[in-house]
């Protein structure tokens, strides 16, 4: 079969295969579930890296600076780069281009941008599916690029083994990130552009709020390291940063724990989102549009169309089997 052949010609030497398949997979088809199923068990060995914080803060900056450390290393990184596209924009950012094109012609390093914007949960599912291809390619690294701002940025914190917050100093970011909930979600935090006045301040009260949360010896407390990514400065220490938070994920067993819960919450995803569009097919659509207006005079209530139409899928489900 053609897929199968592509599949057992993904490796990280492959870029095309990859995009390729990527692009199968975003289609989001039985095409791409197809896909997902076939690849699956070449899974699991690489380790999922989230960066995140609010716009402008470095993310790409330190993306940058780490894959370069990685790669002296000689390990590979697979980045997937999520855009909020933004209706103004209405694509992938230049700037992240720009900023990554080093890296990018590196024969180790494969880049994809993705939007944010768009199906039902894309975010989370379509990186998810695409670092999947990644994994199964072989990369060592996964990093997710996300601008933490909204509500489903944080699904990223689903995705990955170790997530990083940037911050800056400019006032008011911590308490920003505290109410998107940026602070949750890090498992350390990288205060980026510390050349910048007001670091230290910045780095003191980061670690009142810091102090405030409950924690005990045993449990991970969030560090915070300053950088410069601009300047390549602080960016080792993040590096080994991110693998004692790996060491102590693995010697907890709390790395299983943590993917069991991701991998639970991902199947009832996958589980809610077809069953949705099972039930809204063409015809139950047109029919609850035929109805809504008795819905309105008060003839039928919402729960009773709701019912009807339940009723009318389960009669369905079982009529095939
Ligand atoms: N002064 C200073 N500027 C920096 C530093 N790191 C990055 N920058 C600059 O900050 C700007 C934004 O950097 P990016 O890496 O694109 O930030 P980002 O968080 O990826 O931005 P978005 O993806 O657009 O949210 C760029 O002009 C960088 O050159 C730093 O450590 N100090
Ligand atoms: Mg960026």
């Amino acid at each position: 079969m053609l897929t199968e052949k592509i599949i057992d010609q993904l490796n990280t030497e492959n870029k095309r295969i990859i995009s390729r398949i990527i692009s199968k997979v975003e289609e989001g088809n039985s095409g791409s579930v197809e896909i997902l199923k076939m690849l699956h068990s070449k899974t699991g060995k690489a380790y999922r890296i989230g960066i995140t914080g609010p716009p402008g803060a470095g993310k790409s900056t330190l993306t940058n600076q780490l894959t370069k450390l990685y790669r002296k290393e000689g390990k590979t990184v697979g980045i997937i780069a999520v855009d909020p596209t933004s209706p103004f924009t209405g694509g992938a950012l230049l700037g992240d281009r720009v900023r990554m094109n080093e890296i990018g012609n590196d024969r180790g390093v494969f880049i994809r941008s993705m939007a944010s914007r768009g199906s039902l949960g894309g975010l989370s599912k379509k990186s998810i599916d695409a670092a999947d291809v990644l994994d199964a390619a072989g990369y060592d690294f996964i990093i997710f690029e996300t601008v933490g701002v909204g509500q489903s940025e944080l699904d990223i914190a689903k995705a990955a083994d170790t997530t990083v917050v940037v911050l800056v100093p400019e006032s008011g970011d911590s308490i920003q990130a505290m109410k998107a909930g940026l602070m949750e979600i890090a498992d350390f935090f990288v205060l980026n552009k510390s050349d910048r006045p007001g670091a230290d301040s910045a780095l003191m009260s980061l670690q009142t709020i810091l102090m405030l949360r409950d924690h005990d010896e045993k449990s991970w407390l969030p560090q915070i390291l300053k950088t410069v990514a601009q300047e390549n400065k602080g960016i080792e220490e993040v590096a080994a940063e991110i693998e004692r938070h790996k060491k102590y994920l693995n010697e907890s067993n709390l790395l299983l724990e943590k993917r069991k819960r991701n991998v639970n919450v991902r199947v009832q995803e996958i589980v809610d989102k077809t069953i949705i569009t099972e039930i809204w097919n063409n015809e139950r659509l047109g029919y609850l549009n035929e109805k809504s207006g008795q819905i309105i005079s008060g003839e039928i209530s919402p729960y009773q169309m709701a019912e009807e139409i339940l009723n009318n899928y389960k009669k369905n489900i079982t009529l095939n089997e």
